[in-house]
């Protein structure tokens, strides 16, 4: 049948309709000719080629074919640890020369800045899980020096799980979805995990760790970063200085709390990807110091625990950090598969002037980060990407393969060579490694300085604020009592007992254990003499700050829109961010007429996704409020959660119903200077004092 086609106009555009009402739009003017991957121009991109218009298709439409070929290929395997992560570019700037120290080219001119690429992740979850997973954050940073690309694949915690490469399998295996039931996704809570953890004393220290607030970060933005092996710095008469990389975030450290953490997953499972895109694209830029802990190998022989044991971190009082430099992100990537994606890091890159420690952890990595871009990208020339490619200049006789985007130029592509051509290797420039003399025989044997699995498990717990310290009673107790095989419960609790008793006994409590079982055997006696740590603390470093910060605030109609206006000005001045929740998105009219636009309606703008929370509603707008399970929850949990609220006295009637009691952190504002006193408090972020009161 003949097509009929008819002209309508959609956003002022002529567009043709066919027959079957599908939308045909011309390439004119400014719109570019659709093509085929090989350039050929596309007459109709929205029916397939038909023999008749109710006929079959015919396997002649090459551009059919092509577009669902392409598609179907779309997905790479994602990375088997780290699958879900987002990337931002930023750029390192060098504070002072380290020439003294190492000979990489970036420690070497005050002032210099290298392009960065930085990719946090969580750990155990696949790519489309939720951001707020209780876990470890992976906080890659690829850095592209004039000697090549230099990759600190670290984490935001410190110590590792395990202390030997050949145990990752085992423990990763352990903590992803149970092989028979496919479940649970991106959760430690589980029985695999927690009986290999309990037949792993080695991993305790970490488990401190992942069970505080560390492993449930507010942001990328508030939480630090890791090398957390032991490396070396060579400099140039390759004399070598131990290392460790440290990221401090400018903006302080900050978590949320575990019953936050579930709501947020629900309201908005990207809110870790949300606040970083949020934030550079308004201009706010993360930023973090490298500090750096050196030390020699005196210092080495001399510390209570091995520096090669990755399940160990040596005190920032024992050792304090060196500020070397900042980094800040200040760039989304134009496209999230092509770099967020592909990007490939290595802990084998490594500049000249840098150079790795024995750490048996280490050293397995540097095999498995290689082997798997291969299984990923699919070719040896994934450097030939963008994003892995060095922005220096290169040159290798590297040739063919898949996808191969560059090849030697010129007869030779062999060294040495009689013509004169190509590239050679320089002593003094190229990378070399530490003379580090070994000795002893070939064994499979784990060192007895890697003995003590419960001492720094302890210092740790120990170092916590009380409400961090409950924080933890409160994580081991909800993933345990998770965990359905009893013996694994109580296998926990023995270790508990040799980290710290009053834990041990509050877990076994709460898990309702009647009969404590005896310390799990130790291999070294747990030491108690190990003094507090401040800088492991959240609490002990927070920032004085509400920069970075979001406040949500609630509306009505008839509300103040001056209070409204005085409360941006101030949170704008202070660096902190302002979204209006209100009944209905389209906005509230208040009470001066003015119309006042929403970010979020209530249902979708819960307070978990905010640092704190004001109301600045009218006494008509809450009677309507009261009725709304939305509205309450969205008081109720922002007290329950710690957070400062301010309000109208009008808001009086929604702390009745949502069954608050007010206390010092819920503000009565109706004058700037009352604004001022909010934000003052809101500088604390949480009114941890409350959290006995509303025992969660
Ligand atoms: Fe990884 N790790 N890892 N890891 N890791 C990977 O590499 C591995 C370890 C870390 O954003 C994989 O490209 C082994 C410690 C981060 O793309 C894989 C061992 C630390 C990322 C791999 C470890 C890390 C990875 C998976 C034990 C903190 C994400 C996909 C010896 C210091 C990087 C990939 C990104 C990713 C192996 C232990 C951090 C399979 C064998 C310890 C941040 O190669």
């Amino acid at each position: 049948m003949e097509k009929k086609s008819q002209t309508v106009t959609i956003h002022d555009q002529k567009v043709e309709r066919g027959n079957g009402g599908e939308l045909h739009q011309f390439a004119d003017g400014d719109t570019p000719l659709l093509t085929t991957a090989q350039g050929g121009p596309v007459a109709d991109d929205q029916n397939t080629l038909k023999y008749g218009e109710r006929g079959p298709s015919l396997i002649e439409d090459f551009h059919f074919r092509e577009k669902i070929f392409h598609f179907d290929h779309e997905r790479i395997p994602e990375r088997v640890v780290h699958a879900r992560g987002y990337g931002a570019h930023g750029y390192f700037e060098t504070y002072e020369s380290l020439a003294k120290y190492t000979r990489a080219d970036i420690f070497q001119r005050a002032g210099e800045k290298t392009p960065a690429f930085v990719r946090f992740s969580t750990v155990a979850g696949s790519k489309g899980s939720f951001d707020l997973a209780r876990d470890v954050r992976g906080f890659a940073v690829k850095l592209y020096t004039q000697e090549g690309n230099w990759d600190i694949v670290g984490n935001n915690i410190p110590v590792f799980f395990i202390q030997d490469a050949i145990k990752f399998p085992d423990m990763v295996h352990a903590v992803k979805p149970e092989p028979d039931r496919g479940f649970p996704q991106a959760q430690s809570a589980h029985d695999n995990f927690w009986d290999f953890i309990s037949l792993t004393p080695e991993s305790m220290h970490m488990i401190m760790w992942v069970m505080s607030d560390r492993a449930i970060p507010r942001s990328f933005r508030f939480m630090q970063g890791f090398g957390v092996h032991t490396f070396r710095f060579l400099n140039a008469d390759d004399e070598s200085t131990f290392v460790k990389f440290i990221w401090k975030p400018k903006l302080g450290m900050q978590s949320v709390v575990w019953n936050e953490a579930v709501k947020i997953n629900g309201a908005d499972p990207d809110f870790h990807r949300r606040d970083l895109w949020d934030a550079i694209q308004a201009g706010d830029f993360p930023e973090w110091e490298l500090c750096v802990q050196l030390f020699d190998q005196d210092f080495a022989d001399n510390f209570d625990f091995d520096v090669l044991d990755a399940t160990k971190l040596i005190p920032e009082e024992i050792l304090a950090p060196i500020p070397v430099g900042r980094l800040v992100l200040d760039r989304m990537p134009d496209n999230f598969f092509a770099e967020t994606e592909q990007v490939a890091f290595m802990t084998q890159n490594v500049p000249p002037g840098i150079d790795f420690s024995n750490d048996p952890l280490l050293q397995g990595r540097n095999f498995s980060y290689l082997d798997t871009q291969l299984k990923r990208l699919g070719s040896t020339n994934f450097t030939h990407l963008p994003i892995n490619a060095p922005k220096c200049p290169f040159h290798h006789f590297q040739q063919d393969g898949h996808m191969a985007m560059r090849n030697p130029v010129g007869r030779a592509n062999y060294q040495p060579n009689s013509w004169g051509e190509g590239a050679r290797e320089h002593p003094a420039r190229g990378h070399r490694s530490y003379r580090d003399e070994v000795e002893g025989p070939k064994v499979r044997l784990r060192a007895a300085s890697f003995a003590d699995h419960y001492s720094q498990a302890g210092q740790f717990y120990n170092s916590q604020t009380a409400p961090e310290q409950e924080h933890i009673a409160m994580a081991l107790t909800f993933e345990l009592a998770k965990v359905e095989t009893l013996v694994i419960r109580e296998r926990m609790i023995s270790h508990l007992l040799n980290i710290d008793e009053t834990l041990a006994t509050k877990v076994a409590d709460k898990l309702g254990i009647k009969d404590m079982p005896e310390p799990a055997d130790a291999a070294v006696a747990p030491r108690d003499d190990l003094p507090v740590s401040d800088a492991l603390s959240i609490l002990k470093n927070g920032p004085d700050s509400f920069k970075g910060r979001k406040v949500g605030v609630l509306v009505t109609d008839g509300c103040d829109a001056g209070l409204l206006k005085s409360l941006h000005t101030a949170l704008t001045a202070e660096g902190a961010m302002m979204e209006i929740v209100a009944p209905k998105v389209g906005g509230v009219e208040a009470a001066d007429g003015s119309f006042i636009e929403g970010n979020q309606m209530i249902d979708g703008g819960p307070s978990v996704l905010f640092d704190s929370v004001a109301l600045i509603v009218s006494e008509e707008g809450v009677e309507r409020l009261l009725g709304e399970a939305t509205a309450r929850d969205f008081v109720a949990d922002a007290f329950a959660h710690c957070k400062f609220i301010a309000h109208v006295e009008a808001a009086q009637p929604l702390f009745e119903k949502a069954g608050v009691q007010p206390d010092e952190g819920v503000i009565a504002i109706s004058s700037a200077a009352d604004i001022a006193g909010f934000i003052e408090s809101c500088r604390k972020l949480r009114l941890w004092a409350r959290e006995k009161a509303v025992k969660l």
